[in-house]
């Protein structure tokens, strides 16, 4: 069996502990389609964040509190770029993951793409699945708000609207930048058309799921291609575990509930991707047009909890 997840950063890397080990009890293959619309490029340093999150995770050394970066890090470097008053301040690179972004940079300015540099990276955290970025191309999710009269508007990345503004500002949209021109990276659509198995992870549906489906032909591929489709949802009870999936969805004007987003997807044979949506207890009788929904316990304490999470989504499909 081959199975395909859609993912942002640290949900949808908690959600992979899960896939990994239902993967390995009945013997699947994984491929994960992670999120680039969060990348930036700090000190002249690539950073990606989701990639790392998920890389992180899965190969044991993320730091479970943070959700982000490694565990143990050291902050050196941030405390002498703070001494040169060097901006942004704001985001805050650690020792550790530095050498993470070098290694990545150096092999990015060398000419390889970002899927042959997160390939290079994972032979090192064995993630135990294939992991791919969306696309090789620029991508990056920017955020349309409002000017500091009131006036005009502005568009600021994602970061500066996320860690330094912490999502407290007149927000108008998201733009994913780069996104019309981008194709999927090598093996993506490939993943897709020969996949057993869609998962949409429970990830933030506006600025982790969205830019994966923003690149021209990926949406159509998932829509379009063999495998049943289930998502998983990020909202249990009207609000988001952890993170701003509540102020992305308030943005769109789309109720944050399990059911706000699993219309938000939409039903295949609708038009839209699911065939079928998982939500929580406390989300029973949630009702999405055209998509069969199932109740189970999506709280990810832990990879036994999760991996009942992927099994549920395999027998609803
Ligand atoms: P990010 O890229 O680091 O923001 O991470 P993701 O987009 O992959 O995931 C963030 C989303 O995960 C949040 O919006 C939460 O709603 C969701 N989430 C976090 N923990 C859980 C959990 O235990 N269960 C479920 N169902 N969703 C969760
Ligand atoms: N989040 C913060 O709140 N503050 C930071 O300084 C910060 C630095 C950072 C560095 C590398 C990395 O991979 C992630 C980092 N994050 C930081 C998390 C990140 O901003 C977001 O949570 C994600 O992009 C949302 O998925
Ligand atoms: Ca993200």
């Amino acid at each position: 069996m081959r199975i395909v997840v859609l993912t942002g950063g640290i949900g949808g890397a908690r959600f992979l502990l899960g896939v990994r080990a239902y993967a390995r009890e009945v013997g699947a293959e994984v491929t994960a389609v992670v999120n680039v619309g969060d990348d930036l490029l700090l000190h002249g340093l690539k950073v990606c964040p989701d990639l790392d999150s998920v890389m992180y995770t899965l190969g044991g050394g993320a730091d479970p509190e943070r959700g982000w970066g490694r565990v143990g890090e050291t902050w050196t470097v941030k405390s002498e770029l703070a001494a040169y008053g060097a901006e942004p301040s704001w985001f805050g690179l650690g020792d550790k993951d530095i050498a993470t972004h070098l290694v990545r940079t150096t092999m990015l300015n060398g000419g390889y793409p970002l899927s042959a540099v997160t390939q290079a990276l994972a032979t090192r955290w064995e993630p135990g699945l294939t992991l791919l970025p969306a696309t090789d191309d620029r991508l990056e999710t920017h955020v349309v708000v409002s000017d500091g009269d009131g006036q005009g508007q502005r568009a600021i990345h994602f970061q500066e609207w996320w860690v330094r503004h912490r999502a407290d500002i007149p927000t108008h949209r998201f733009v994913f930048v780069g996104a019309e021109s981008a194709k999927p990276a090598p093996g993506v659509l490939e993943a897709i058309a020969a996949a057993d198995l869609v998962l949409i992870a429970p990830s933030n549906p506006v600025v982790s799921v969205a830019p994966i489906l923003a690149v021209p032909g990926l949406r159509e591929a998932v829509a379009g291609g063999p495998a049943p489709v289930v998502g998983i949802s990020p909202i249990i009870g009207g609000t988001p575990v952890r993170g701003m999936a509540d102020r992305c969805l308030a943005v769109l004007d789309v109720e944050c509930s399990a059911a706000g987003v699993g219309r938000l997807y939409g039903g295949r044979r609708a038009g839209g991707l699911l065939d079928g949506w998982l939500v929580a207890p406390e989300d029973e009788g949630t009702r999405v047009p055209d998509v069969t929904v199932r109740a189970v316990p999506l709280r990810m304490t832990d990879e036994a909890a999760t991996v009942a999470m992927v099994r549920a989504a395999r027998e609803l499909a």
